[in-house]
């Protein structure tokens, strides 16, 4: 199936594997790497044979799962089986987006190359059944649909059938013999022709020459041992030598790399001095003039409905939508129409109920390029999307998060949708910006530091309920964007109160109690851990002082001790009432600051 796509139909220049305008392959099964490094290989990319030797060996380029950061033409990181086929959704939404609004600029497929553990996940059911609904005519998968995974046959736990399955969401399903190399191409054909998205199940055999392993399990991981993989050379008609790597199988290669390359040249002068060419070379806007000024008691999540009205016109690549909480998430870019078929320019996508497929589809929306995408829900269902969330980071992908509702101050919907530890646990992530803002002007802050990104996830998690206007009216150069910093300092201060988001008010409010008994305090407020770690030394303590520390967060204390001598927050699940009684109950409250600040002043 890769041989026959390869060759007779991907559109690439592997003298440039970021050519805008190339078809994108991604291999969701990623546990069968070598066959990508391979293809790369004999494509012609910058992958050599001596790449190929260093398989999942330290530092290689050939790691053990593909990740797009460490090798030339490896579109996404894929090895946690759905991801793939998920992300490849948002690729072709970015496509279907852009080739509205560029035509004849942009025209290009995305194939995605799956297992039957890609398609047994959840989440590549909520990604098929959105791809068939909007109708994603240039996404195509082929489905190595070999009957086997690690434990066995797929008898033992998959039994359904999948075509019918993908009939149901709308797409067009071929059925054919996967190792019929006519058939691959003839299906390939009819999958493009199609405007439904297509899926390809083709019967295949694992480990295919194997005498003794094909079509079992065990050719899954088992190594071969020195006798099994003689066998199976000599069953294939090849030389038993170690990475044989014979001219023709390059030469097999070459109309397609040509037929690539006359592509790009003739897309190269297509567009050039075109308001896509602009597009790609990277907007970089006027933050001061763009942000608005916050001056009101609204909620964070309101302000940034304000933001995403300033940057709808001037970023069209900006797209995305939420999960189906649109009206919560305030997310909608108003007058910029609905994502479609009969509207595939539209910059709004209505994800539906689908978290998980929804924070996918926009890391494949920001991995295309030209477009960024963002994605909505409550900060609760951030576990949803977690998966995707994770990967956007490893794969440095900059997406936007807006999860809305970051509290317990949700009230009366109780502990099943008041996020606690997921804060936390969101910190855990590596190369993730959790940015939770105490008001207008630090939301503003946080969406620019977002879109200026270019490696690292943005999180804004963002309060329901109204917020006062405590930060410096500065858009476009806000302390928040180095992630904390002194908002209230105070000479002579004993002690420190560190606040994010909703609490950031309870802090100014409790250090103006501390100082009627003699307590001098200052106030910190710190959006973002992510990037005050990355201040120099110099400033971090400068905004800690040397003085005791406390701090407070509507969420798990877990980690707060690497920051405060005494950390406030919520170790329990949540309750279901009115929010700011919810926020009392559980001590979010300048009372319990000024408590624990007397405490640890006195020594106690
Ligand atoms: C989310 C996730 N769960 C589990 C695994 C571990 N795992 C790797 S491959 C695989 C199944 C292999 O079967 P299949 O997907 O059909 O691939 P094949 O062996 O046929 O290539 C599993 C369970 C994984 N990579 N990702
Ligand atoms: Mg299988």
């Amino acid at each position: 199936m890769a041989y026959v796509l390869w060759s007779r139909h991907l559109k690439f220049d592997p003298s440039a594997p970021q050519w805008f305008d190339r078809d994108r392959f991604i291999l969701s099964a990623g546990h069968g790497s070598m066959l990508l490094y391979s293809l790369l290989h004999l494509a012609g990319y910058d992958l050599g044979i001596e790449d190929l030797k260093q398989f999942r060996q330290l530092h290689s380029r050939t790691p053990g799962h593909p990740e797009n950061t460490h090798t030339p033409g490896v579109e996404m990181a894929t090895g946690p089986l759905g991801q793939g086929v998920a992300h490849s959704v948002g690729f072709a939404i970015a496509e279907q987006y852009l080739s509205a609004k560029y035509p004849g600029l942009v025209d290009h497929y995305t194939y995605a190359l799956c297992s039957d553990g890609d398609l047994m996940e959840g989440v590549a059911s909520e990604a098929g059944s959105l791809a068939g609904h909007l109708s994603l005519g240039k996404l195509i998968w082929l489905y190595d649909d070999n009957g086997i995974t690690i434990d066995g046959t797929t008898a033992l736990s998959f039994t359904e059938d999948v075509g019918k399955r993908f009939e149901a969401f709308g797409w067009h399903v071929q059925t054919i013999d996967g190792m019929d190399l006519s058939a691959v191409d003839a299906a390939i054909v009819a999958a493009k022709a199609d405007p439904r998205p297509s899926l390809i199940c083709a019967k295949t055999v694992i480990g295919f020459g194997s005498p003794k392993l094909a079509g079992t399990n065990k050719a899954h991981s088992n190594p071969f041992g020195a006798d099994e993989l003689a066998a199976t050379k000599a069953a294939l008609g090849l030389p038993n030598e170690p990475f044989y790597d014979p001219e023709e199988a390059h030469l097999a290669f070459a109309p397609a790399v040509q037929r690539g390359q006359e592509a790009h040249q003739k897309w190269a002068s297509a567009v050039a001095g075109t308001d896509l060419e602009t597009l790609l070379s990277g907007i970089e806007l006027d933050w001061s003039n763009v942000l608005p000024v916050i001056s009101d008691k609204i909620a964070t999540r309101k302000s940034s409905e304000t933001i995403i009205q300033a940057l709808a016109p001037v970023l069209p690549g900006l797209i995305g939508g939420s999960a189906d909480l649109a009206e919560s998430n305030l997310t909608h870019q108003k007058g910029f129409g609905d994502f479609s078929p009969s509207l595939p320019g539209g910059k709004n996508i209505n994800f539906g109920v689908r978290e998980h497929a929804m924070a996918a589809a926009v890391n494949g929306i920001t991995l295309h390029g030209g477009t960024r995408g963002y994605g909505a829900s409550f900060l609760i269902f951030s576990d949803y999307a977690r998966p995707a969330l994770r990967l956007s980071a490893l794969m440095e992908c900059p997406s936007i998060f807006v999860f809305t509702h970051d509290s317990v101050g949700v009230g009366e919907d109780g502990p099943t949708h008041e996020p606690v530890e997921q804060l936390t646990s969101l910190r855990a992530i590596p190369n993730f910006n959790l940015f939770r803002p105490c008001d207008g002007n630090e939301t503003a802050a946080g969406w620019k530091v977002a879109l200026r990104s270019t490696k690292t996830p943005t999180l804004l998690a963002l309060s329901r309920q109204a917020l006062p206007a405590v930060s410096p009216a500065t858009p476009g150069d806000h302390p928040a964007e180095k992630g904390a910093y002194v908002l209230s300092e105070a000479e002579d201060a004993v002690i420190t109160l560190i606040g994010t988001g909703s609490e950031v008010q309870h802090c100014l409010a409790a250090q103006k109690t501390l100082a009627e008994d003699g307590i001098v305090a200052r106030v910190v407020s710190m959006p973002s851990w992510f990037l005050f770690d990355q201040q120099t030394d110099d400033y971090q303590e400068s905004v800690l002082g040397e003085v005791l520390t406390i701090s407070i967060e509507a969420g798990s204390t877990l980690a707060w001790p690497r920051y405060a001598d005494v950390c406030l927050g919520i170790d329990r699940f949540g309750l279901s009432a009115p929010g700011d009684l919810v926020m009392k109950e559980l001590g979010m409250t300048p009372e319990a600051i000024v408590e624990a600040a007397k405490a640890l002043v006195a020594g106690v």
